[in-house]
């Protein structure tokens, strides 16, 4: 049995992961000698295993929806952007790449637009996702370099976290915070966030701040740290930056930010007080139309109060991909050029030098949603999509796909065979995964690590770099892109970053240039810089050339989204804890679909009381650019006006589930990046006629007015299916029609419809005026053994296990253990703290993500019994 050491494919904690193949199954745990996990994965890395197998792959090129051989497809991607080049020139061409791709495939991808086809065309979505932090470091040291380490956070007095939810979104980071708080009974834990997440289960204070308005919260600081006597003039623009905050007072900022003035000046003398202090931020910050100013707002404190650059202290902006760093490295952003280089002459000159080059391009390109929006105009006619699913997870969805179906030329790299973006492709080129692919990632605290293959290549699907380089040659760039395995092109990445750097670019790992493929075969996991120079990063200097660390002076600006009395709630969104972005590589494992399994919306009860919603019901949520239906939460951890939807369900697994769809394409002016966290909405309950859970062996055709959410159920389909119209007769003749033997159970609404072929069950079909409570285990089992008695099949045919009872809402998904047993356990059982529950029902034991789930069910059951 051999174990290959790798990398986890989801968030930027970049975990070590230990993975096995046996009979073709492979199984994970995690790697106790990786300085990010020590052993440690949560409930996503720990069902790693289930989504590598091939259902619902991309495995052959296509031209124009035709399978065809990789000359073919190489071929005709060559002749068709050659075409556009020629025609249009270079500017018409764009690739939209991703934080999940590797370095090297990164590196290759940056390397054929900016450097060859000439143009800088290339952004990502991290766009989405970093680009204001990436501002904001940038503006700050000169560099866009991540300050701080994991280890910073554990020895930290005082952590914030600010628009993060660690718990759910950085999971096994969170759980080294609350080992070392609980080491540490000292420090203490601020969460600012206008929801009460899972991540405040150990804030020993939450700011429920008003939507948007961060950066009064933090230039008020600056203006208490300033008046205590604190911040050095020796940074550049200190003075302006004081200025700037010098009117920001508790009072003010208490009205700005929707707090008590109490909890603000609390907020202010625990910062100033703390020894040392470290700011974890993430979405909630950079999602924001002045993301970058909210950035340099945080810095701007750490700066002020000498809190940087030492032990436990400075601006952590939480990466969100597991290669959101390599992509910055690399220059992936089409505001960067390469490496750390800039659009300067001295850089565009070393740049082209390197890459011998005469093409390179010179000035910054299109950014994410400027992009698309020039692909609507007509100027961009070629899209190379890589990595990503902007169909979904772009501002405006609806529009992108309105652009990418006019688009003359759209070229996807995918491993999954169906998603929204790819439905547009002229040509799809099928990617390696997790597990197939080799190379490099860096993760949150610059380190970075290996991911190594550990199955074969399925079908003919190929590594990005490989396809990139081999669409370079057929534009004829082969000399440059000529590499033969990803340890060149690290090789050549490495060198670049050193090359003509005497220090002056922080980014350089030239010291590993020149690793044998053996030695990069083993490359235990490092943080950058790895100079040939010996240098270490030296975070009280600079990178611009005045040497000088930079306050950026802040106005706060609130959000540019406005409530209006049509639309007068304001829509946040972001993750749930088992599923990961568009869902293409989590939404097909049952485990992760117990937890949430659709679309939800959180709102708080007096909200939910004004806009007669019920909880479990149903709501549509609109603004002017589209509508989504959810189901209703609700929930005291909302902020009254405020709504909380995922980010994740798309047209591939719900009808009208994308968040955004609603959201507008308003961006950050400084870095581009969109205001997703903040949408002006309404909100009306929706009562369906009738709502059903259907399972059956194959597609069932249905009509296009069902409202459906896909499930995941092993090996079979199954959708939770809700209408204004009865098509109850329409499935029961159509069953028929397979020539199925029917048994049904039928009053109003409600149908309970089992459907045979020669003693197998093919569908089952469970309606009723509400959702009917089905027992998912007992369908799935009697799809795999068909009950034999006539007994059992009635009783299957109630949809429930008479003989088992219900679990509930499944709350622990490492375990399976649901909300019924748990409380039953604190009610009959005595358990009466979280270990306690563990220790009967092992929930909380494996990756601990539940924990918070588990408290609050523990903390109901202890009001109920104060109520009595
Ligand atoms: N389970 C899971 N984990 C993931 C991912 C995933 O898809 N699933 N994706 C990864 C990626 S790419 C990323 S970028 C990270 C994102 O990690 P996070 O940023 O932690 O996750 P989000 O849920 O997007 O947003 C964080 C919080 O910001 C809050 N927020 C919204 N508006 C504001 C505001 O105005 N001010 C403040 N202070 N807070 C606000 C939201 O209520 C939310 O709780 O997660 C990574 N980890
Ligand atoms: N409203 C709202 N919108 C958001 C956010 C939000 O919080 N709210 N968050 C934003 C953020 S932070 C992010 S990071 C984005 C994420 O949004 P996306 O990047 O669009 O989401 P993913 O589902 O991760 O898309 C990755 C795609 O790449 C494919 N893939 C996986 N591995 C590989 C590979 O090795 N090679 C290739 N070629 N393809 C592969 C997957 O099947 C998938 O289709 O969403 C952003 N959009
Ligand atoms: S915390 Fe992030 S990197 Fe670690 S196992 Fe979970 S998803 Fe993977
Ligand atoms: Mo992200």
């Amino acid at each position: 049995m051999t174990e290959t050491r790798t990398t986890c494919p989801y968030c930027g904690v970049g975990c070590g992961v230990l993975a096995t193949v046996i009979d073709g199954a492979v199984s994970v745990r995690g790697d106790d000698a990786h300085p990010a996990n020590f052993g440690r994965l949560c409930v996503k890395g720990s069902a790693l295993g289930e989504t590598t197998g091939l259902e619902g792959r991309l495995l052959q090129p296509s031209v124009d929806g035709h399978d065809v051989s990789w000359e073919q497809a190489l071929d005709a991607a060559g002749e068709r952007l050659q075409a556009i080049i020629a025609e249009h020139g270079p500017q018409a061409v764009a690739f939209y790449a991703s934080g999940q791709l590797l370095t090297e495939d990164y590196y290759a991808a940056n390397k054929l637009m900016k450097g060859f086809i000439g143009a800088a065309n290339i952004d990502t979505n991290s766009r989405l996702c970093m680009s204001s932090a990436v501002t904001g470091y940038k503006r700050a040291w000169g560099a866009d370099v991540v300050p701080c380490s994991y280890e910073d956070v554990e020895r930290s007095d005082l952590v914030v976290l600010v628009g993060s939810n660690a718990a759910w979104a950085h999971p096994v980071l969170y759980q080294r915070l609350v080992q070392a708080k609980q080491q540490n009974p000292q420090m203490k834990v601020v969460v600012i966030d206008p929801r009460r997440t899972a991540t405040c289960d150990i804030a020993d204070r939450h700011l429920a701040i008003a939507p948007g308005t961060d950066a009064g919260l933090f230039v008020g600081l600056l203006n208490a740290i300033v008046k205590r006597g604190g911040c050095v003039d020796d940074f550049a623009d200190a003075p302006a930056a004081r200025e700037a905050a010098q009117s920001w007072g508790v009072e003010r900022v208490a009205a700005f930010c929707g707090l008590p003035p109490e909890e603000v000046s609390a907020f202010y003398q625990d910062f100033i007080a703390a020894p040392k202090a470290i700011t974890l931020y993430t979405m909630g910050i950079n999602q924001s139309s002045s993301g970058s100013d909210k950035c340099n707002a945080i810095i701007n404190v750490h700066l002020a109060s000498g809190k940087f650059g030492r032990e436990g202290c400075g601006p952590f902006s939480l990466t969100g991909q597991p290669n959101a760093m390599g992509g910055r490295e690399v220059g992936g952003l089409a505001t960067m050029l390469a490496a750390h280089m800039n659009f300067e002459p001295a850089d565009l000159a070393r740049v082209a030098r390197f890459w011998g080059t005469e093409r390179l391009a010179q000035t910054p390109g299109l950014m994410a949603v400027d992009l698309f929006a020039a692909i609507g105009r007509g100027e961009v006619k070629a899209v190379w999509i890589m990595g990503t699913n902007p169909a979904v997870s772009l501002p405006d969805s609806h529009a992108v796909s309105q652009v990418l179906k006019r688009c003359p030329l759209v070229i996807v790299s995918e491993i999954a065979a169906q998603t929204e973006t790819s439905q547009y492709a002229h040509i799809r080129f099928p990617a390696l995964g997790w597990g197939e692919k080799n190379g490099t990632v860096t993760n949150s605290e610059r380190r970075i690590s290996r991911q190594r293959a550990f199955l074969p290549a399925p079908g003919e699907a190929r590594a990005d770099w490989w396809i990139i380089a081999r669409v370079a040659e057929r534009l004829g760039f082969g000399a440059a892109f000529a590499w033969q395995h990803p340890h060149e092109v690290f090789s050549e990445h490495a060198a670049l970053s050193g090359f003509e750097n005497n220090g002056q670019r922080a980014f350089d790992i030239s010291g590993l240039a020149e690793l044998s493929r053996e030695a990069w075969d083993e490359l235990a996991p490092v943080r950058w810089p790895v100079s040939r120079r010996n240098v270490t990063l030296d975070l009280h200097r600079g990178w611009r050339s005045d040497g000088r660390l930079r306050m950026v002076p802040v106005t706060p600006r609130g959000m540019q989204a406005q409530t209006q009395p049509l639309y007068p709630l304001i829509l946040n969104s972001g993750r749930i804890r088992d599923q990961w972005h568009t869902m293409t590589r989590t939404g097909s494992v049952p485990r992760l679909m117990q937890h949430i399994a659709q679309p939800i919306v959180e709102v708080s009860p007096p909200d939910a009381a004004h806009f007669a919603l019920l909880p479990g019901g149903l709501a549509r949520i609109s603004s002017p650019h589209g509508v989504m239906v959810a189901k209703v939460v609700v929930t005291e951890s909302q902020r009254r006006g405020s709504l909380f939807t995922p980010m994740h369900w798309n047209d591939c697994f719900a009808r009208q589930g994308k968040v955004n769809g609603l959201v507008a394409s308003v961006v950050d002016p400084h870095s581009g990046q969109p205001e997703s966290k903040q949408t002006a909405v309404r909100i009306a309950p929706w009562q369906p006629l009738w709502q059903g859970e259907l399972y059956s062996r194959s597609e069932v055709p249905l009509p296009g007015h069902l409202h459906w959410w896909r499930k995941a159920a092993p090996g079979l389909h199954h959708v939770t299916l809700c209408g204004d119209r009865l098509v109850q007769h329409e499935m029961l003749a159509w069953c028929q029609q397979q020539g199925w033997q029917v048994q049904l159970a039928n009053a109003g609404e409600i149908w309970h419809l089992l459907a045979w072929l020669d003693g197998r069950l093919m569908l089952g079909f469970w309606s009723g005026d509400a959702l009917p409570e089905v027992d998912d285990a007992l369908v799935c089992r009697a799809f795999n053994e068909a009950p034999q008695t006539l007994a059992a099949r009635h009783a299957l045919l109630s949809g429930q296990d008479l003989a088992r009872p219900a679990v509930g809402k499944i709350v622990c998904s490492c375990f399976s253990v649901g909300e019924k047993t748990i409380l039953e356990a604190i009610e009959k059982q005595g358990c009466r703290t979280s270990g306690e529950l563990g220790e009967r029902l092992k929930c909380g034991t494996n990756c601990g993500s539940c924990i918070p789930e588990l408290k609050a069910l523990l903390a109901s059951t202890a009001m109920k019994v104060t109520i009595l």
